[in-house]
């Protein structure tokens, strides 16, 4: 770097905007409960004309110590492994990711809407085309006929929490501070996206040394109001079924200890989101499982019957409502949120705080006004949760342990294998609803679902992510047919960085969940088998002869292919000890014959065609008025 000079410059450094960014980028830190962390912890990039010589040459000057460079093969995953590392890394630190202009910048909106969708936090930092426009239009540039201010970039405002273009060196640094503080504040942190005009990035601007300070960002954990705080206690003390519904922001918060103290104070049962699975351990007497569509029986029972509904954390998505039909017309509400947008959901009492700080504050209160749920409600609870588990063990058992393994029987096998160091990523497809319904979860951070935007490809490169936040713990990316050919290119960056991941092929030739869906609506499956295409136009004919494993394999990665229950055991179990990357391929057992995991408890909203020609779709509509009628609205 260009060390500060004398002059009107006294007091400045001389960079470019680029080379500033990455210095003030390696000085930036969170704080929370005493405990520091790098805020940006590393960038990574794909280069093209639109960065190569403005923040790829910036990385170089600052050094690989100043700012760690990792290299992606698509700018969408490059997002997904930030993610992943954001969430393993409770939200204290985050990486950048830096992509040329056109295609590459766009290619990151799937990841910033993923991002953004599920709260975690990522520092995309896309080339833009020239702010001074001396050559218009550059390679890729759009060139939209109404709007000279326009440009492909333009895409990331509805999906980023902050979005700035920096079409002037000093205005690099109102907007990286700002993109710090909404990258550290727990309520409004997601994706946020500094466009970097391409000739921007490479002119020099004398920047205050201040700019350069080293600069710690609070992530605070507001207390509750006592107004809310006493309205909530009395809620709950007037309560005699309520039950706790645990999101991701019990995670974000690292409140699960907090979530267990209330939880044993009270003997309120708690449930939880895709995203707060691992709040409490499966085997802890208050954790009931999974709620909603992909619940467990004993979490939608209580939510149906429950007066009180006491939210932490957490968004309400359709899933976890299922489709507002889940929850007693008469139920109330008290939603613990750190973010006002979601506390106000189905009309709750709101708690706006930390959920760690709301939680201890609920329990104190039980000091001068003791509650607890009644022993019938507690026994009730318990033996449903004992007769659900029975229902996790029948379908993890193997039949025949030489025969092809359903799917559920691979979680099974899992299950065996793993303790609480092992973290399982996954996103799309049957296994999300599987999972939910299914895994014992050990840890607080071991269930990593990404269901927010179930995002089909997440998987591999959040692994690689959630590894480098979590050296030395078995991460496993478990991962259907088409999802595995939707995004495996990553594959690539885990044997570029020695990243022992192992990757978990199920291979079921096709899309299995959407074809159940499809059936399920009337739609006969259409459209979501991998087969050959027959005479008729239809995808009936035989499986196609693509092999995921040698793909895998291709790419780099040891692969094992197990075909019986027996043999998978040993190939995982292999797997887990593996120090290098390494797949396990197996076709699982989807006859109709075999039984799979408890079907859905609880309804989801899929909309069924009015008019239709076809039986199977005629009574499929018939069956989806019946469970619109039941929707509410909690007003
Ligand atoms: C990027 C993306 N595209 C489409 C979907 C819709 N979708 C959800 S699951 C699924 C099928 C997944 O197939 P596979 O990974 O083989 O899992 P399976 O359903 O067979 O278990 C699709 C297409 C999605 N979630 N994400
Ligand atoms: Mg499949």
């Amino acid at each position: 770097m260009t060390p500060a000079h004398d002059g009107e410059g006294a007091g400045t450094r001389r960079l470019t905007t680029a080379q500033a960014l990455v210095a003030f980028l390696a000085r930036q830190y969170t704080e929370r409960d005493g405990h520091r962390h790098r805020l940006i912890a590393a960038t990574w990039g794909i280069f093209g004309h639109g960065n190569v010589a403005g923040i790829g040459q910036a990385l170089i000057e600052t050094g690989r110590a100043g700012m760690p460079f990792l290299q992606g093969r698509s700018e969408q995953a490059m997002v997904h492994a930030a993610v992943g590392y954001a969430r393993q890394s409770g939200r204290l630190s985050a990486h950048a990711v830096t992509t040329s202009i056109g295609p590459g910048a766009t290619n990151l909106v799937t990841g910033a809407a993923l991002a953004t969708v599920n709260h975690l936090p990522v520092l995309l930092l896309p080339g833009d085309t020239f702010a001074t426009r001396p050559a218009d239009p550059v390679l890729q540039q759009l060139e939209a006929g109404y709007a000279g201010d326009v440009s492909v970039n333009d895409c990331l405002r509805p999906v980023s929490r902050y979005f700035d273009r920096v079409a002037r060196p000093e205005a690099l640094i109102p907007a990286a501070l700002a993109a710090m503080r909404v990258l550290a504040d727990p309520a409004a942190t997601g994706a946020v996206t500094l466009a970097l005009p391409q000739d921007v990035q490479a002119e020099a601007f004398d920047w205050p040394e201040e700019f350069f300070r080293e600069r710690v960002w609070h992530v605070r954990r507001p207390r509750p109001e006592d107004r809310e705080l006493a309205a909530a206690a009395e809620a709950i003390g007037e309560s005699s079924r309520p039950l706790i519904v645990a999101g991701g922001g019990v995670r974000h918060s690292g409140a699960q200890a907090a979530l267990r103290a209330y939880a044993e104070a009270t003997g309120i049962p708690v449930a939880s989101t895709q995203a707060g699975k691992g709040a409490l351990p499966h085997d802890h007497p208050c954790d009931v499982g999974g709620i909603g569509h992909t619940g467990t029986a004993t979490a939608d029972d209580l939510a149906r019957a429950a007066d009180l509904v006491i939210g932490v954390g957490t968004r309400y998505s359709d899933f976890t409502t299922a489709s507002s039909t889940l929850f007693a017309p008469s139920a109330r509400f008290v939603n613990v949120n750190v973010n006002s947008f979601d506390a106000h959901k189905l009309s709750a009492l709101t708690v706006l705080a930390d959920a760690r700080e709301a939680l201890d504050a609920l329990r104190a209160t039980l000091d001068s006004a003791p509650y607890r749920v009644d022993a019938a409600y507690e026994a009730g609870y318990g033996a449903a949760k004992a007769r659900w588990e029975a229902r996790v063990t029948a379908a993890y058992a193997p039949a025949d342990p030489s025969a092809r393994p359903t799917q559920a029987q691979v979680l099974g096998v899992l299950d065996t294998l793993v303790t609480e160091e092992d973290i399982l990523i996954n996103a799309a497809g049957s296994l999300p609803g599987d999972l939910h319904k299914l895994w014992r979860t050990r840890s607080a951070d071991q269930y990593h679902v990404e269901y927010g935007y179930s995002c089909m490809g997440y998987e591999i490169p959040a692994a690689i992510g959630v590894q480098l936040a979590a050296p030395g713990r078995p991460v496993w990316a478990l991962v259907g047919d088409g999802t595995y050919l939707m995004n495996p290119t990553e594959i690539v960056t885990a044997v570029q960085e020695g990243l022992p991941v192992k990757v978990v092929i199920l291979q079921n030739h096709g899309y299995a969940s959407i074809g159940g869906l499809s059936e399920s609506t009337g739609g006969e499956r259409f459209g979501t088998a991998y087969r050959h295409r027959t005479a008729d136009g239809g995808f009936t004919g035989p499986p196609l002869p693509v092999d995921l494993a040698a793909n895998a394999a291709s790419l780099g990665m040891r692969v094992l292919r197990p075909r019986t229950v027996t043999d998978l055991r040993e190939a995982l179990s292999d797997a887990r000890g593996a120090d290098r990357p390494t797949c396990v391929y197996v076709e699982t057992e989807t006859a109709d014959t075999v039984s799979g995991p408890p079907p859905a408890q609880a309804w989801w909203d899929v909309p069924v065609a009015e008019t239709a020609t076809r039986p199977s779709a005629v009574k499929a509509r018939e069956e989806y008025e019946r469970h619109v009628a039941a929707r509410r609205r909690h007003l």
